[in-house]
């Protein structure tokens, strides 16, 4: 019989490649969107699918549009990727942040308990729910030190998740995903802002590109080999929670100089702190600078994840190494950039 499955967030980046890979096992696939008058569906054309999914209006804020559409479907599986997910934009928007992000994740498996308790459920948890980390690596056994309310609003999700599943015996579980990027992530986050922002740099575009704190280190993986593992945790026997990472970790200089290196820019950093810029070696002209602007309130400082449970029982593995993103994200770029 064929699958049914709802993934909120279906026009973000994970909701985009998992509905990709849900398509191919053969699902039929509800993907959820709210409504906006700038509503964009282009990662799903980028993939080809935009006409193979059925997409319905769900306000994630709104308990009684969850109702109306787990009423309308049966759904064996439930995907929760929609959120607030920007942490910037979280110190801005705290309250909006933990509604949409935080007690969204309660309406839903609310709702599953009243009205269809069989339904899988997956909780798109976060590596920023350790924030200021307590441990040097961190897995599924680490305590969570969180850093912003967009961190306040995932540990909620996260321990809404795990009451569900050991309360009401409900197949709930949540993957402890680490940063993952790809060609389809957002241009506000750092990866793609550097990537599409040189590009436009060496397209004469864009004069120079303004960043935050380029010495936050991250455990970057590739999107779309982290939404197999997100299918994967929903075709256990037991509902356990994930850690899925890569296990290194690099700074958003580090995540610069790999970009430079593929768009041959021949680059030189000088000066420090608030006055560090990158160079132009070949015209001298300040292509890369700091802005106060874009540092955050508070910061996490570095993240390195330990995906071994994920190895061992989901038989899931990182491929793709930093190089290698950099390289998919950058042809990509050059291929569409207009
Ligand atoms: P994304 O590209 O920002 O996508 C977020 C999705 O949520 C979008 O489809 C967005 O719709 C939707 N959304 C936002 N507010 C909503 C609301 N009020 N009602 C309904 N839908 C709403 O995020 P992503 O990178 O794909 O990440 C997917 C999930 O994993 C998120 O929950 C994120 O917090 C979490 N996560 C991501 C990472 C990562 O590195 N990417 C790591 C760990 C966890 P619009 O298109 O209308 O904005
Ligand atoms: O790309 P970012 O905005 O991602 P961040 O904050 O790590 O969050 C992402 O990953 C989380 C998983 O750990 C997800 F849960 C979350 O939804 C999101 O997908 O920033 C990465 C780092 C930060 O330390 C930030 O301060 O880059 C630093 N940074 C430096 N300059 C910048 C900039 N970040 C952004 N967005 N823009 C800058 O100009």
């Amino acid at each position: 019989m064929k699958k049914t499955a709802l993934i909120t967030g279906i026009s973000g980046q994970d909701g985009a490649y998992l509905a990709k890979l849900l398509l191919n096992k053969n699902y039929k696939v509800i993907g959820s969107d709210r409504r906006s008058s700038r509503a964009s569906l282009w990662r799903l054309k980028r993939l080809g699918i935009e006409k193979k999914v059925i997409m319905e209006e769900l306000e994630l804020s709104e308990l009684y549009d969850i109702k109306r559409l787990v009423q309308k479907y049966k759904f064996n599986e439930i995907y929760n990727l929609g959120a607030q997910s920007f942490v910037k934009s979280s110190f801005n928007s705290p309250l909006y942040t933990s509604n949409v992000t935080g007690t969204s994740v309660l309406k839903i498996l609310e709702t599953i308990r009243e009205i269809n308790p069989k339904t899988k459920f997956y909780q798109a948890s976060s590596s920023e729910m350790y924030g200021k980390v307590v441990e040097k690596i961190q897995n599924e056994n680490t305590n969570f030190n969180p850093q912003s309310p967009y961190a306040i609003a995932k540990v909620f999700g996260h321990y809404t998740t795990k009451l569900y599943r050991e309360s009401y015996n409900i197949f709930a579980v949540s993957g402890i995903l680490f940063n993952h990027e790809s060609p389809l992530r957002g241009e506000e986050f750092v990866t793609r802002k550097i990537t599409l922002g040189l590009v436009k740099i060496i397209k004469g575009d864009l004069k120079c590109l303004e960043l935050g704190n380029i010495y936050a280190k991250r455990d970057w993986g590739y999107a779309k080999e982290y939404v197999e593992a997100i299918w994967k945790m929903l075709q256990q026997k037991k509902p356990e929670d994930f850690v899925i990472s890569t296990g290194k970790t690099f700074s958003v200089k580090q995540f610069i100089n790999e970009t430079l290196k593929f768009l041959k820019i021949n680059g030189k950093w000088i000066g420090k702190g608030l006055n560090e810029r990158l160079i132009n070696k070949r015209n001298g002209k300040t292509i890369i600078k700091i802005n106060p602007k874009f540092f955050r309130p508070a910061e996490v400082d570095i993240l390195i994840g330990d995906s071994s449970k994920a190895h061992k029982v989901l038989k899931w593995k990182p491929r793709v190494k930093l190089k290698e993103l950099v390289k998919i994200m950058l042809e990509s770029e050059l291929k569409f950039y207009n």
